[in-house]
C-alpha cells in the first residue's frame, strides 16, 4: 500500500541529481534513515527477516537475526527493550559505532514498543549513540504520548499544531541547524504512520475517500492448503470485515501524507544547508502489512509477501538515478550498509547482515549478492481466551473483526525465500502438524498454492538442510554460502528431475550436472546431494 504523494516524493528524492563521493573528501557522507511503522509497499527487493515491529527494529538496529538478538515479540518478556536487550544488544547497534566516528546523531519518533516502560528503565534510559534523542514511549500514537526527549519526560496532549507527532520529527530540522557542519550527521526518523490508531491530521481527513483495499491476487481468498491458523478464517468475509478493513486501508494513507510532508520539508532543509548531495538518504518500514488477502481482515505476523516485503528507496552519492535492485535485500542489512558508508571496516562488526552498497553503487564498492535468506518467527497467544470470543478458547491472539485471530501461540515458523535464481519459498512450522508450505513465486506470485505436495523429496531436503543451517548462522556463517548445500541451487534441483521424468538417461543427465556445476564439483559430492 502507498500513497500516491509518498511514492511521487520518494522518487523525486531518488532522481535527485546525485554525485560521487571522491577520495580526497575529508567528511564522511551524511545519512538519515525514514523508517514507516507498518507500510507494506512491494517495491524493490527489500525484506525484512521477521514481520512484527519490535523483533524487526531490533534487527535493524543490531543487523542481526532475532535468533541472534533473541527479541521474540513486542513485549517485555520477550525480550522488547528489556533489561537484558540493553545491557547485551543495545551497545553494539549501528548508531554507537557512528557516534564513535564523531557522527552528530539524532533520533525522533518510535523507537521499540516497549521502550520508556517502568520495567525498561523509564524516559530515563537513552541508549548508547545518540547526541539527540527524541523517543516515543510506548507504541505508535499520534496524540496524548509522551516522549522521551534526551532522558527528560516530555508529555504531549491533542493539539494538532503542537503534538501531532509525524509533524513532531521537524525538530530534526533545528538539529541540523545547529548542529556542528565539521562533522558528518546521523538522522534516525521514524513516524508512527500508517500504524493503528491511523489518526490523520485534520486536514487530510476528508482525503482518498473513495480508496479501498485492492481486490487483487489472494484478497478474500481462503487459506487453502495452508497451516492452521490460515484455515479458520470465514470465506468470503462477512461485509463487517470488508468494510472495517477498507476504512483502516484509507487511513493508513491519510496518514501518510504527513510523512511525505516530512520528507518535502527535510529535502529543502538539506537543500538550503548545502548538504542535499553529500547525504544518503533509506526510506523503509518496520514489515508490511495486509488487508484482506487471505480472508486475512488486517494485521502483520505472516511469512507471506505482503508482511515481509517493505519498501525501500535510496538516495545518496554514487547511486545512479532510476536505478532497481533485483538482489535480495534486507533489514538487517542496513546497519552494515549504513557503517560501509561512514568507512567501518566491517570485518569487525558482529552482525549477520551484509552491506549493499555494492549493489546500489558499483563505482564505490564491490561485493556479491545474497542468493537466499531467513525469515522467522514466533507466535504469541494469550493464555486466556478473549472476553469478545469466548468460543475461541485460549492460545490466540488479535481476534478483531468479527473474531478472526491473526496470531497463535504456534504461529511459529522459519522459511528460506530465495529471490535471484530461483524465485522460492519454503517454510517450516513448529506447530502440531509440523506444516510445510512451499511456494513457487514465479508462477503463483500471490502464494495461492502450497505446493510441497507435489515437489520433489529431494528439493524439501535441500531447503531442510539450508534452513536449519540458517537458524543457526552467526555473523559470517549467515553470509558465507560457499558449503556444497548452499551452493545447490533449487532451480537446477527441479530442472535436473524435470529431466529424469522426461526419461533422460543418467548419462545425460550426469553430463548436463557437469557442464552446470563445472565450477563447483571439485568440492562437492554432487551424487551425494542428489540421491538424497
Ligand atoms: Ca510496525
Amino acid at each position: 500500500m502507498a500513497s500516491a504523494r509518498v511514492v511521487s516524493t520518494c522518487l523525486f528524492v531518488a532522481l535527485l541529481t546525485c554525485t560521487l563521493r571522491c577520495s580526497q573528501c575529508v567528511k564522511l557522507s551524511n545519512i538519515i534513515l525514514i523508517l514507516t511503522d507498518d507500510q507494506d509497499v512491494e517495491m524493490g527487493g527489500m525484506f525484512t527477516v521477521t514481520p512484527l515491529c519490535c523483533p524487526s527494529r531490533s534487527s535493524i538496529l543490531t543487523g542481526k537475526y532475532p535468533h541472534n538478538h533473541l527479541v521474540r515479540n513486542n513485549s517485555i518478556s520477550g525480550n522488547c527493550s528489556s533489561t537484558t536487550w540493553q545491557k547485551e544488544a543495545e551497545p553494539f547497534a549501528f548508531p554507537v559505532y557512528l557516534n564513535k566516528l564523531r557522527y552528530q546523531t539524532f533520533y525522533g519518533g518510535k523507537y521499540l514498543n516497549q521502550y520508556g516502560s517502568k520495567d525498561a528503565g523509564g524516559v530515563g534510559h537513552v541508549p548508547p549513540g545518540w547526541d539527540q534523542w527524541h523517543a516515543l514511549v510506548g507504541n505508535s500514537k499520534y496524540y496524548n504520548y509522551t516522549l522521551s526527549a534526551n532522558g527528560k519526560e516530555e508529555k504531549h496532549g491533542d493539539n494538532y499544531e503542537k503534538d501531532y507527532l509525524t509533524d513532531l520529527l521537524n525538530r530534526s530540522l533545528h538539529f541540523l541547524e545547529e548542529r556542528s557542519p565539521s562533522h558528518p550527521f546521523f538522522m534516525m526518523l521514524c513516524p508512527p504512520s500508517p500504524h493503528s490508531p491511523w489518526t490523520a491530521a485534520p486536514h487530510y481527513q476528508q482525503t482518498f475517500s473513495d480508496v479501498k483495499a485492492p481486490r487483487n491476487g489472494s484478497f478474500n481468498m481462503p487459506g487453502k492448503g495452508k497451516h492452521w491458523l490460515l484455515r479458520q478464517p470465514a470465506n468470503p468475509m462477512p461485509n463487517s470485515s470488508v468494510e472495517y478493513l477498507d476504512n483502516a486501508y484509507r487511513r493508513r494513507w491519510q496518514t501518510l501524507l504527513s510523512v511525505d510532508d516530512m520528507v518535502e520539508q527535510l529535502i529543502k532543509k538539506l537543500d538550503s544547508i548545502k548538504e542535499l548531495s553529500n547525504t544518503y538518504i533509506f526510506y523503509t518500514s518496520d514489515h508490511g502489512y495486509h488487508t484482506g488477502q487471505f480472508s486475512l481482515p488486517i494485521d502483520k505476523r505472516q511469512l507471506y509477501e505482503f508482511d515481509i516485503r517493505i519498501p525501500l528507496l535510496v538516495r545518496g552519492p554514487g547511486i545512479k538515478p532510476k536505478l532497481t535492485l533485483q538482489s535480495p535485500v534486507l533489514n538487517i542489512d542496513l546497519s552494515m550498509t549504513i557503517l560501509d558508508i561512514a568507512g567501518v571496516n566491517l570485518s569487525t562488526v558482529n552482525m549477520d547482515g551484509q552491506s549493499f552498497l555494492p549493489q546500489m553503487a558499483p563505482s564505490l564498492r564491490n561485493g556479491t549478492e545474497r542468493p537466499f535468506f531467513l525469515v522467522e518467527y514466533t507466535g504469541e497467544g494469550h493464555s486466556s481466551e478473549d472476553p469478545s470470543c469466548p468460543k475461541l478458547g485460549p492460545g490466540l491472539a488479535e481476534c478483531f473483526p468479527d473474531c478472526v485471530c491473526e496470531d497463535a501461540f504456534n504461529n511459529t515458523y522459519a522459511c528460506v525465500r530465495t529471490l535471484k535464481d530461483a524465485n522460492l519459498q519454503y517454510c517450516e512450522f513448529a506447530d502440531n502438524e509440523s506444516f510445510v508450505e512451499v511456494y513457487n513465486l514465479t508462477s503463483d506470485p500471490h502464494q495461492l498454492e502450497n505446493i510441497v505436495k507435489k515437489v520433489d523429496p529431494a528439493l524439501l531436503q535441500i531447503m531442510n538442510q539450508r534452513l536449519i543451517k540458517l537458524e543457526s548462522c552467526t555473523g559470517d556463517s549467515c553470509r558465507n554460502f560457499m558449503s556444497c548445500r548452499y551452493l545447490l541451487n533449487p532451480d537446477f534441483l527441479l530442472f535436473y528431475h524435470a529431466m529424469k521424468v522426461d526419461g533422460f538417461a543418467f548419462g545425460a543427465r550426469k553430463k548436463v550436472v557437469q557442464v552446470l556445476m563445472s565450477k563447483y564439483l571439485h568440492k562437492c559430492n554432487i551424487w551425494y546431494e542428489l540421491s538424497l
